[in-house]
């Protein structure tokens, strides 16, 4: 089966079972893991920020941020297709008390001029939009790169309003190589980021909260309330170095991967797909034109070997990842696009 449904799939890497295997631990609670203390203070001067947390998940680095930054009644920014939004079963609503003001873009990063007059508005009679939260690369839009330009936009309208910009980076190192910039640049433009060592950067567990050291001393508590502290974690950390330090630069590889979907799906005109419109590793397919709904689509393809996730009732999506060779790609391309003549009617 060539599993195409998430980079979330990945397996730890020979290299990193062998860390695992080798880590020196403690107990967390206490701050006495030093694996976890190695992490989190790489990750910190990887990402430009002056402290950070190691998390079980990155929906808890979402919530943990939110809690960190806001109080109970307040308004957060947000898109309405983010995952903070879409996936996170309503964390901030039922862990923080906080509603969400979605906004719409086609990038997925909210506009200066949608999120002013929130600002500007009366706290005495309105409630407090108290953050904002961006997400880059942007999943359910394609896995677009948002770009610096838009991010330092909306930085600078935040801090106008002293209000801090959280960014869901749980890809964060692909945005830096779509953009051609240092993953800093783009943490540069926010208050805090979470991102993810479980997904293309294949570690089994966790991801990385990081900001200011005030804020992620309140992110740490945030995460005990939200039972996230861990004991002896050092065993994923040690996987979470290796993930860190080895695995960010191949990314570009699962990018070419994807490229070479977009270029196969780009051949049906009815498909509309602009390769050069697919940023990273990530290839949404609106099977509408097939005259088809997706979860039918992605049946089909199953049936020959080809597994890909249903991301809306004619929306599939393909992701291409580290345990997936190119010649998988190649074959799982021309197994589609065998599907897509079929339901077209065509002889391929
Ligand atoms: N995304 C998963 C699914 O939940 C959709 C995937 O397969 O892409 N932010 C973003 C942008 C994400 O894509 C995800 C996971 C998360 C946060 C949450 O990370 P975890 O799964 O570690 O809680």
């Amino acid at each position: 089966m060539i599993d195409l449904r998430s980079d979330t799939v990945t397996k730890p890497t020979t290299k990193m079972r062998e860390a695992m295997f080798h880590a020196e631990v403690g107990d967390d609670c206490y701050g006495e893991d030093p694996t976890v203390n190695a992490l989190e203070a790489y990750a910190a001067e990887r990402i430009g920020k002056e402290a950070a947390v190691y998390v079980p998940t990155g929906t808890m680095g979402n919530t943990a941020a939110i809690l960190a930054h806001t109080q109970p009644a307040d308004l957060i920014l947000v898109d309405k297709e983010c995952h903070i939004y879409y996936y996170e079963h309503g964390n901030m609503s039922s862990f923080g008390g906080v509603m969400p003001v979605l906004s719409d873009t086609a990038s997925g990063c909210p506009e200066p001029a949608f999120i002013e007059p929130y600002l500007q508005r009366d706290p005495r009679r309105f409630p407090r939009v108290s953050l904002i939260c961006v997400e880059n690369t942007h999943n359910r839009r394609g896995g677009q790169a948002v770009s610096l330009e838009s991010m330092a936009a909306l930085h600078e309208v935040a801090c106008r309003y002293d209000t801090p910009v959280h960014l869901d980076g749980a890809r964060v190192f692909n945005a830096a190589h779509a953009l051609g910039v240092d993953v800093r640049d783009i943490a540069a433009q926010v208050d805090s980021i979470m991102f993810c060592l479980s997904k293309g950067l294949c570690a089994p567990v966790g991801s990385i909260l990081a900001g200011s050291a005030d804020f992620i001393a309140r992110a740490r508590r945030a995460r005990k309330q939200l039972g996230g502290s861990m004991r002896q974690a050092g065993v994923l950390a040690a996987a979470g170095l290796v993930a860190l330090r080895e695995m960010t630069e191949r990314l570009v590889e699962d990018h070419a991967k994807a490229q070479i979907l977009a270029q196969g799906f780009a051949e049906f005109e009815s498909l509309a797909i602009d390769p050069e419109r697919i940023d990273t590793n990530i290839v949404i397919l609106d099977t509408g034109p097939l005259g088809m709904a997706a979860p039918e689509f992605a049946q089909m393809l199953q049936k020959e070997g080809v597994q890909v996730s249903i991301y809306g009732p004619t929306m599939a999506r393909f992701v291409t990842h580290h345990d997936v060779s190119e010649s998988e790609v190649i074959q799982a391309r021309d197994i589609a696009c065998r599907a897509i003549h079929r339901c077209l009617g065509e002889n391929p």
